[in-house]
């Protein structure tokens, strides 16, 4: 039997915190990091954010994939992404209680007027705006996973009318449920504030468009910290232009960095984030992975199988 090897391939992650997870709690295993890959025949499984396209296709003894993210777009991006192995995601491995700061950050500071308040500071103005109860604030949140359902769920807690969005339907307490193609101009016409947290997918790739923003209330905010392939850059700027949006909070682009040349960087009504609404911290995600690895090696079910059938 060849030797179990894990390959390790990222351009956003460290490996070393990884390569020493390994040989603690898996000392049989050996650890490469990509370029550095060694003889293709070795590699048995591999842990992913980002690899060049065809090398997992080359890879003929590949076990399973394990994405370093709780997003796997990045990965199944290769036309070669070898889509008859198993591919596991990260499933929350702490990063949704970030996700939901970030998201509920986003719907405060416009709900509470921050952006104007910081500007009257700037200009040593004392000016009193009148308040609005978050009961007559609707808020949509689409994608009501791991994230989206948490993110929903604290809303409803806060007062906020919620609604959300998913290819099936959900129960959520305190959260009127709208699902699918059939649901989403209903769901779009009451989100004041829509809140994206939507895998990226063929069906998602693309939704903040023009065709979405002309079916919100108008005048309303975004909070966008899906993917980046989801927002249709000029779409957006259009809409926070026309006072369609009256504020975007970003965390996601098209292209990372965002380049120099974006008028999102400079634009008044716009608040962007460099792809921080959730991170990595302590060791949630590495534990999650050797968890799911070793359960994967004994035969059992790891937790986040992708559904390739459905991009996610
Ligand atoms: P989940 O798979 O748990 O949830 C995805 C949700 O989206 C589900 O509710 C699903 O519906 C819904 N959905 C998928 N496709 C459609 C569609 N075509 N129409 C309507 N609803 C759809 O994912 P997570 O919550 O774990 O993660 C969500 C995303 O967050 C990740 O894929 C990633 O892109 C992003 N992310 C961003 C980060 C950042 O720092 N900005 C960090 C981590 C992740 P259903 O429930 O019916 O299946
Ligand atoms: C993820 C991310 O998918 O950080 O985990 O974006």
């Amino acid at each position: 039997m060849p030797k179990t090897t894990v390959l390790f391939a990222s351009n956003i992650d460290d490996p070393a915190p990884w390569k020493a997870l390994f040989a603690r709690e898996r000392p049989d295993v050996e650890f490469r990091i990509w370029p550095e890959m060694g003889d293709a025949n070795d590699i048995t499984h591999a842990l992913v954010w980002r690899i060049p396209n065809g090398v997992l296709k080359s890879l003929p003894n590949l076990r399973a994939v394990f994405s370093l993210g709780a997003g796997i777009d990045q990965i199944v991006v290769d036309p070669d992404f070898p889509r008859e192995k198993p591919l596991f995601r990260l499933v929350d491995a702490g990063l949704r209680e970030q996700m939901t700061e970030y998201a509920l950050y986003g719907v405060l500071h416009w709900h509470r007027r921050m952006r104007d308040y910081a500007a009257q500071q700037a200009a040593q103005q004392w000016k009193m705006h009148p308040a609005v109860h978050p009961s007559k604030r609707s808020v949509g949140v689409m994608g009501m996973g791991v994230f989206g359902s948490d993110i929903a769920c604290k809303l409803a807690s806060l007062g906020f009318e919620v609604s959300g969005w998913s290819r099936t339907p959900k129960s959520v307490d305190g959260v009127t449920s709208f699902a699918g193609e059939k649901g989403f101009s209903s769901f779009l016409a009451r989100s004041e504030i829509l809140v994206n947290v939507l895998p990226l997918t063929d069906e998602t790739r693309g939704i903040l468009s023009t065709r979405l923003f002309d079916q919100l209330p108008g005048g309303g905010a975004l909070v966008h910290l899906g993917r980046g392939g989801h927002l249709v850059e000029a779409d957006v700027i259009a809409a926070l232009d026309t006072g369609k949006l009256d504020f975007a909070m970003m965390d996601v682009f098209p292209t990372e960095p965002l380049p120099a040349v974006s008028p999102l960087w400079t634009h008044p009504r716009a608040f962007v984030t460099p792809h921080i609404a959730a991170q990595p911290v302590d060791d949630a995600a590495e534990k999650l992975v050797i968890e799911n690895f070793n359960r994967f090696e004994r035969g059992e079910e790891p937790v986040g199988r992708v559904d390739l059938s459905v991009g996610y």
